[in-house]
């Protein structure tokens, strides 16, 4: 698979990610959170049950084939429609077929992402195999979500309100990080618009006539490896590539300090804020 975007522009002052292996968890907490910077840890989920024990087999045996929820692209660009009331097109699918599709035992002219899934809405089986990290603070954490695709899978440029761990179980991401402080070079949709949080720019497929400021846009370039979490601090701009046939991860968001909000890309969304919950409660409660 061919990824445009390799080398087109500036890399931040941070070329390479950091990877630290197994942090205590007071070093991550005083340490490496408070820095405001992403980072790899390594030696964490290579410990989990999720990470020795998630194979397409087991998954299908746990889970059954039971109806699910995955997302739908033409294109393997998985992304909201501004015109489309913040949706992305979805369809019920059961599971074995999903899996099926993805060992490529099923063709279709879509494709699929399972994507954001709250386990504990959507896969309760799968509790038994997950643990919290002990970073996180018990009181902060807000949800787990599975993600399961094939290579190809492009979750374009956005960012969350929430601190963040993207956990790789199988297969690699590659995973473009914006500073926050380069907003004003990517061209977020409007503060008021349904998705002030998501950039209007495809970067594989720069319109630079349109968008010229993005030439100047510096950013982090790692790939996750699977056993590693990447830390993504809120309001950090990212756009994941999933890479390999199967691709497994889980992430755990968590509350971030209110000071964040006062903070450029957190100004941007306060006004949004009732409206962005109301929209997760539906999505997660599947309304
Ligand atoms: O893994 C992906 O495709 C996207 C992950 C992501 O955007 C996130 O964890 O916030």
């Amino acid at each position: 698979m061919t990824i445009n975007a390799q080398n087109k522009f500036d890399k931040t002052s941070i070329n390479q990610i950091e990877r630290i292996h197994k942090p205590q968890v007071d070093e991550f907490r005083k340490k490496i959170f408070s820095s405001r910077k992403p980072v790899i840890i390594t030696g964490t989920v290579t410990d989990w049950k999720s990470y020795s024990l998630w194979s397409i087999e087991y998954l299908n045996n746990v889970v059954g084939n039971k109806e699910t929820n995955v997302n739908i692209s033409q294109n393997k660009i998985f992304t909201f429609d501004p015109q489309a009331q913040f949706t992305i097109t979805s369809k019920k699918m059961n599971f074995t077929d999903f899996t099926d599709w993805i060992a490529q035992k099923k063709t279709t002219n879509e494709y699929y992402y399972l994507q954001q899934s709250s386990i504990k809405t959507s896969f309760p089986e799968l509790l038994p195999d997950i643990e919290v990290p002990d970073y996180i603070e018990q009181k902060l954490f807000i949800i787990a979500n599975l993600w399961i695709g094939t290579g190809g899978n492009i979750s374009p440029l956005h960012y969350d309100m929430s601190e963040n761990f993207l956990c790789q179980l199988r297969g690699r991401k590659r995973v473009l990080l914006f500073e926050p402080n380069q907003t004003s070079l990517l061209y977020p949709f409007p503060a008021h618009s349904k998705i002030p949080h998501m950039s209007q720019l495809n970067i594989d497929q720069i319109d630079i006539d349109k968008f010229p400021k993005f030439q100047k846009a510096k950013y982090i370039d790692c790939m996750l490896e699977p056993g590693e979490m990447l830390f993504i601090p809120a309001f950090w701009w990212h756009q994941v590539y999933s890479l390999d046939q199967l691709n497994i991860a889980i992430n755990f968001w968590w509350k971030t300090n209110f000071k964040e909000y006062l903070k450029p890309n957190g100004r941007r969304l306060v006004s949004q804020i009732p409206r962005l919950i109301w929209q997760n409660i539906k999505n997660f409660a599947g309304l």
